[in-house]
């Protein structure tokens, strides 16, 4: 009776664990069949009322078959795990051979490059460049420059003033005020930088632009120096063929001053319009340093004397490139900047 039974259980076993398609099915047929509540334990259990002959007979039996169920537990579970493996395996493959995808570079602001290719041509002819604080004195910014105290830049509508000694710089000249003030001559530096002027924004204004000045101060140094430098730094930035002219200005910190122009770089200076018929395009202002500004460290004016000069990166950015609108380099749209990669 009980030896039927135990075939049934492995029967039942074997078309049970056939159909067990994954680990917890198994498990669960595991307990069911050799679990403590399962019926081959039951039958176990049971066996205490029968007479030593039948229970070693069907003991036996019982056994055999429990090892049996074992077995085949233990090859499904097998099987089960193999399979998942394999699955996994087909599905985490990684083709080796598949081409990257390209990650998105950025690009370089072009008043970024404008600034580092302007600097690394003063760097080649042995300009140090310095930086300083955006926020600066007035001092700085006007007095030590030879301002007069009514001088029209000075004014609310034309500064950002913070307190009324302090301000946003309007240009990078209290750059090389500071570095008169630190350092002996010879004093060659250039400096790059933010500056800010009250206007209201149009193609050409901006409330925050840049700048780029150079100063050099050393005994002896004359107006020539300054032309033969401005010249090289003119074919160096746009084209060798370029020639310069110089036409005088009026700047407080220096005297005499001038303002550069170079010939046309699109028509050669026969005139179109980029330079508006005249062949000649501006491009910034120089001058020697005045002598107020020079004694202002204290130095022998009869023995130092320096030339300065300042340009608008924007200006020679939106020449450079053909950019109409100075608006555009602040609109922050990639369209426009990826341009200049
Ligand atoms: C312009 C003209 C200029 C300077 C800047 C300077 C600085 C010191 C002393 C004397 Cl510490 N001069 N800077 C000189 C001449 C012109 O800039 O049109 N910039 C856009």
């Amino acid at each position: 009776m009980q030896q039927n039974r135990l075939k049934e259980i492995l029967q039942e076993a074997r078309t049970q664990l056939q159909k067990a398609g994954s680990l917890p099915e198994a498990e669960e047929l595991r307990v069911r069949f050799l679990g403590k509540k399962g019926e081959l334990t039951e039958i176990l259990r049971s066996m205490g009322s029968l007479d030593p002959e039948e229970r070693k007979e069907l003991g036996q039996a019982a056994n055999s078959v429990r090892k049996e169920i074992e077995g085949l537990l233990e090859e499904r579970f097998a099987a089960l795990k193999d399979a998942g493996k394999a699955m996994r395996f087909k599905a985490e493959r990684i083709d080796v051979t598949e081409p990257g995808r390209p990650a998105a570079l950025g690009a370089l602001h072009p008043i970024t490059v404008t600034i580092e290719e302007l600097c690394r041509i003063f760097m080649s002819m042995g300009y140090s460049i310095t930086e300083g604080p955006e926020i600066e004195t007035v001092f700085n910014n006007f007095d030590a420059l030879n301002a007069a105290p009514t001088h029209p830049s000075r004014d609310m509508t034309d500064t950002f003033y913070i307190t009324e000694d302090v301000l946003l710089r309007t240009h990078t000249s209290p750059v090389q005020v500071r570095t008169l003030k630190r350092q002996s001559p010879p004093i060659k530096v250039i400096s790059p930088g933010r500056c800010f002027r009250f206007d209201t924004p149009d193609a050409t204004h901006s409330p925050m632009f840049h700048q780029v000045e150079g100063l050099l101060v050393d005994e002896g140094v004359t107006m020539a120096d300054l032309k033969g430098t401005l010249d090289c730094f003119a074919k160096e930035t746009f084209g060798a063929s370029t020639r310069t002219r110089f036409r005088p200005h009026y700047f407080p910190f220096t005297e005499p001053s001038a303002e550069m122009d170079v010939s046309c770089f699109k028509c050669g200076g026969a005139g179109c319009r980029v330079c508006k018929g005249s062949g000649w395009i501006e491009v910034l202002g120089c001058g020697m340093v005045h002598p107020n500004v020079l004694k202002m460290r204290g130095l022998d004016t009869e023995k130092y004397t320096g030339f300065a000069f300042g340009m608008g990166v924007e200006r020679i950015a939106m020449l450079k490139h053909g950019v109409e609108d100075i608006r555009l380099f602040y609109e922050n749209d990639v369209r426009f900047i990826e341009q200049f990669r």
